[in-house]
């Protein structure tokens, strides 16, 4: 049997491969992969442990309804950057505001993290896979300062690293520090993740389509024809498309990227920046989807340039195959 290559050994290897380095990123994406451990345990118990399951009777910033295992994980992340030192401050989907930490070793640190502790969290009740999505930047402030929103608003096209974790019928994370993407697939027997899919390329094109097709009467004009075609009877160009849509964006891009596909959650006339958030998830996303040789688009604009504005500012997403993009924007 070869050698199985660890997350732990990839970080150590690409923390060598950049020579300069101080480590720290490095410390970070360990730091990651912890929290990441103690919440997929979490996860796995959640049709066993009563409490935790359900709704935690709250609303987050965005009006949703937080699940409890939301909460959790928000919290597990969280305290785990406060406690590893190397982040000044955190950005979270299910926070109002930033976290600014104020110890002398936080403020000391280079790096911001945002993050989207538990994507697609609707699905936790039904046992559907769900999933967290991280980014990193180095910050504008000054070190030994505390973080300002200038450090969390900052384009795609600045992003370090970039990964989600994807809780399905096996627990993977799947990493970009902007050399490919790779996935790591977590042996819970030994609690240790380890390199499965190395240098992950995103066809170029596929028979996947998804999007949440209920919105079709919202959607523009463009998207509507763009759907037909997708149903479209065309043996030539291997039409009609497949569908599939989870819900949870992790699982439907990662499915995407590893069979070929493309994900769309356009804008409606109901919801005209559409509904997913251009820093936790749209950005990361995009970095993968580049990473791995795919696009990322608003239907306009390339993801990554987006100037953003706001912590929790929404964004139409376009996301896949290459050809499928550009396919779609044809019709746009
Ligand atoms: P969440 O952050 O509240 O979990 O919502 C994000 C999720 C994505 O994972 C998923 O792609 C999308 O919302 C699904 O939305 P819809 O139910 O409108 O199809
Ligand atoms: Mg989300």
């Amino acid at each position: 049997m070869g050698h199985l290559v660890t997350l732990g050994e990839h970080i150590l290897n690409n923390q060598k491969r950049v020579g300069h380095s101080t480590g720290e990123l490095s410390h970070l994406l360990s730091c990651i992969r912890l929290a990441a451990k103690v919440v997929n345990s979490e996860i796995n118990k959640a049709g066993l442990v009563d409490e935790i399951m359900g709704q935690y009777g709250k609303t987050n910033v965005q009006g949703e309804a937080q699940q409890k295992l939301d909460v959790y994980a928000n919290r597990k992340f969280i305290d785990a950057f406060e406690a590893y030192s190397q982040v000044c401050g955190v950005a979270s989907e299910e926070e109002d505001s930033f976290v600014a930490f104020e110890s002398d070793e936080c403020m000391q640190g280079k790096y911001v993290l945002l993050i989207d502790p538990l994507d697609g969290s609707s699905n936790i009740d039904v046992n559907v896979s769900i999933g967290t999505i991280f980014s990193i930047y180095k910050r504008k402030s000054l070190r030994g300062t505390k973080a300002n929103l200038d450090d969390f608003l900052q384009r795609g096209t600045e992003i370090v690293a970039a990964g989600y974790i994807v809780y399905g019928s096996s627990t993977m994370m799947v990493l970009s520090v902007g050399n490919g993407v790779h996935g790591f697939t977590f042996d819970p027997s030994v609690g240790v993740f380890f390199l499965s899919h190395e240098d992950i390329r995103i066809p170029k094109s596929g028979k996947i389509y998804s999007v949440n097709e209920g919105n079709y009467p919202f959607f523009s004009d463009g998207i509507k024809e763009y759907l037909k075609y997708c149903k479209e009877h065309d043996k030539e160009t291997g039409r009609p498309l497949t569908s599939r849509y989870i819900g949870s964006l992790v699982s439907d891009f990662h499915r995407n990227m590893i069979k070929g596909g493309i994900y769309l959650y356009p804008e409606t006339t109901l919801a005209p920046q559409g509904k997913l958030r251009l820093l936790y998830e749209c950005k990361p996303i995009a970095f993968l989807a580049e990473q791995a040789g795919g696009k990322a688009t608003d239907g306009e604009n390339r993801i990554l340039e987006i100037e953003p504005k706001a912590l929790h500012q929404r964004t139409p997403l376009i996301v896949g195959s290459s050809d499928m993009v550009d396919k779609l924007h044809s019709f746009l």
